[in-house]
């Protein structure tokens, strides 16, 4: 018999080790984690690793001979500044290999009788706002605002959004019998801070960036303006809306795209909030047109009143729960 597992894409990045951290603490799941770097020794032995691609069918069609399939986080992508570097790459990995793996959940729903729950963490990036005054005056945009992303990032995960909907909904809607389809969930984050790793790739990465740099004692040259404001998140925040989107069962959930949130912060009071805590920190503004036009297109805020609704949604970090309970005191240890 097939053993019953979660897989974890991209489980080397910034959520996938602290999802594994958190989802190996009970033993009560086999993960199965995929990332084309290996994980950090710290994880050793929380799950099967497989060093691959997620492009890669062939490997996915061995795993579903030895595990059943029952969620699927997929968080492997590119992010936003890493994309506009190589967009058709990124529209490869972004999209199709997200295809790929819709595929797979679709077959094995079928074949088990059972939805595969599909997460999806999307972001900020769906959202193009047309200017500063728009983004000021409409600051908590709900899910159906200003689609329009300006990033091939940001399309790929709106399309994404869609393709899951699609897969959940109207898979094989021509049918002589309605297939089994797959339950997909998908969560709008925003900028998000660890304490114990770096993000590399993304354009919300001068906030963290900005507060590792000070705990090393190290200048740091911000890439947007200081009135730049985006949502953000402390790490934790953002696994604990994972599972709880995960754990809740379908007929309480109105949409299968939510919006989380915690506090927004222009980039000079995020400064602020480091200078606070490290009085020594040496914080410079040295916009890069591209990377500022970026984070201008992406709201202020986001409204999150439906997973509040749905689901039960708070955030447990408020900006001085995040700095002072979460982020400083891990961050200053890991750089002891
Ligand atoms: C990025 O900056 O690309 C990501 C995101 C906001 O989704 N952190």
């Amino acid at each position: 018999m097939r053993k019953k597992a979660i897989l974890i894409t991209g489980a080397a990045g910034e959520i996938g080790q602290a999802l594994i951290e958190q989802l190996s603490a009970s033993g009560e799941y086999i993960l199965l984690t995929l990332d084309l770097h290996p994980l950090p020794e710290a994880l050793d032995g929380r799950s099967v690793h497989m060093i691959g691609d997620i492009l890669d069918q062939k490997l996915f069609a061995r795993l579903v001979t030895e595990y059943e399939l029952d969620t699927i986080f997929h968080l492997a992508a590119l992010l936003s500044t890493r994309s506009e570097f190589s967009p058709e790459l990124a529209h490869q990995v972004n999209v199709n290999g997200t295809l790929n793996l819709m595929q797979l959940a679709a077959a094995q729903s079928q074949q088990r009788g059972k939805p595969v729950r599909f997460i999806f963490p999307s972001s900020i990036a769906v959202y193009g706002m047309p200017d500063l005054k728009t983004k000021a005056r409409d600051f908590y945009v709900r899910e159906w605002d200003w689609n329009y992303p300006t990033t091939m990032y940001g399309c790929n995960k709106l399309y994404c959004e869609q393709l899951g909907s699609y897969y959940s909904h109207n898979y094989q809607q021509l049918a002589e019998t309605t297939p089994t389809m797959l339950d997909f969930r998908s969560i709008r984050f925003p900028g998000l801070i660890s304490a114990f790793t770096v993000p590399s790739g993304g354009t919300s990465d001068y906030g963290p960036e900005m507060l590792h740099a000070a705990a090393q004692g190290v200048p740091y040259s911000c890439f947007v303006r200081q009135d730049s404001t985006i949502p953000f998140m402390a790490m934790p925040d953002a696994i604990t809306s994972l599972l709880q989107l995960w754990e809740t069962p379908r007929s309480e959930l109105s949409r299968t795209v939510y919006n989380v949130t915690s506090f927004s912060l222009s980039a000079a009071e995020f400064k602020a909030e480091v200078e606070k805590r490290f009085p020594q920190a040496e914080v410079s503004f040295d916009p890069d047109l591209q990377r500022q036009g970026i984070v201008d297109s992406w709201p202020a805020g986001l409204n999150d009143k439906q997973a509040r609704r749905d689901w039960g949604w708070q955030p447990a970090y408020d900006v001085a729960r995040a700095f002072d309970d979460y982020l400083v005191p891990n961050i200053q240890e890991r750089y002891r």
